[in-house]
């Protein structure tokens, strides 16, 4: 690497990485970013150049929305030139949703954009936030022998693991290991030494120019089914005004209740241009409505197979295909097919 010449942007919205406990209340309030230094003295250490791009005032993750997600990728497309490198300190609970959306948002990626955070405030003295700040930082600004970027992908680094990021979810709001990407192996393990998955190689070093895409589509709903689910719930959900896709979160490997009810209200919908994609209530493994006759007949109704999607990307991915204007098929299509690495065929 060519420290002289190498440098990272840090972006901070906000979460409970930048928080310090008030003395006298005990409360958790949001510090000054230019505070970091002073609690992370270690960051000077680095060889090369971190420059620092604060929200005012820094966000609780659970206010993220696609307008924040907008102003993320403008933020990173305005400086793309400039920089090796982006960590985004963002707070935890929605954080795999906006890994994901940035994935969809920013076509033709090449450089690492690194989001991370932490289970406990930097102010504290058993913080995780130190260690996944530093090492996200190493990772952002890794590259190849010839110069380019290791890791040319939206990913989310935690506890000891970097993980695409339309691939995670957050499993624990207890455990410093909190997320997780059941359906795609970790791209690197941090221990000792930060050791790459070799299928790092085979990500795509994409050599066409960065486009980024700032438009959404919220008209979305998800259905998550429950043994029970009656059939008025089913249908103010799909009634719903300006309704344009729906996440049906199933049982297993895509069921969902045989009931004739559910079928047709399911089969009207897709009719009338409604996109259904159907992604597993399980963490782990993926949706396959040839399995069994119960998944079958969601297929019938014009369902669409969201594979081994998480809910997020799922969701984002819809947000951002309806936000392109396509047409209900197109977006049928395209659901079903990888277009940032966030479903395995
Ligand atoms: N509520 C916080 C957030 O998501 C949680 C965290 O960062 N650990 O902003």
């Amino acid at each position: 690497m060519n420290a002289e010449k190498t440098s990272v942007l840090l972006i901070y919205t906000g979460g409970t990485i930048g928080m310090l406990e008030n003395p006298e209340t005990g409360a958790l309030e949001n510090f000054n970013f230019e505070q970091l230094q002073k609690h992370i003295p270690e960051l000077r250490q680095f060889d090369f150049c971190i420059d620092s791009y604060q929200f005012h005032p820094p966000m609780d993750s659970s206010d993220i929305d696609p307008l924040t997600w907008a102003k993320l990728v403008w933020i990173i497309s305005d400086n793309y030139e400039k920089y090796n490198g982006f960590v985004i300190l963002h707070g935890t609970d929605t954080m795999a949703f906006t890994a994901s959306a940035l994935s969809f948002m920013l076509e033709n990626l090449s450089k690492p954009v690194i989001l991370t955070g932490s289970q406990l405030p930097i102010g504290v003295l058993r913080t995780d936030g130190k260690e996944n700040l530093m090492t996200s930082i190493e990772i952002a600004a890794a590259q190849n022998e010839d110069g380019t970027p290791l890791i040319p992908e939206v990913c989310i680094f935690f506890e000891n693991h970097l993980m695409r990021g339309n691939r995670t979810t957050k499993l624990s709001a207890e455990n410093f290991n909190a997320f997780r990407s059941c359906n795609c192996p970790a791209l690197a393990t941090a221990g000792i030494h930060i050791r790459y998955n070799p299928i790092i190689h085979e990500l795509k070093q994409k050599r066409k120019e960065l486009k980024p895409h700032y438009q959404l589509d919220t008209n979305i709903a998800i259905i998550k089914l429950f043994p029970g689910i009656q059939e008025n719930v089913i249908k103010a959900a799909l009634d719903i005004k300006g309704l344009k896709g729906v996440i049906l979160e199933t049982y297993g490997s895509g069921n969902a209740p045989q009931k004739a009810w559910f079928t047709r209200l399911l089969s009207e919908a897709s009719e009338q241009g409604i996109v259904i994609v159907n992604v597993s209530q399980c963490t782990a493994g993926t949706v396959d409505m040839e399995r069994y006759e119960t998944g079958y007949q969601l297929l019938k109704a014009g369902v669409v197979s969201g594979y081994d999607s998480t809910t997020e990307a799922a969701v984002t991915k819809l947000m951002y295909l309806l936000g392109k204007g396509y047409s209900p098929g197109e977006v049928r299509l395209l659901m079903r097919q990888p277009i940032a690495g966030e479903i395995t065929l």
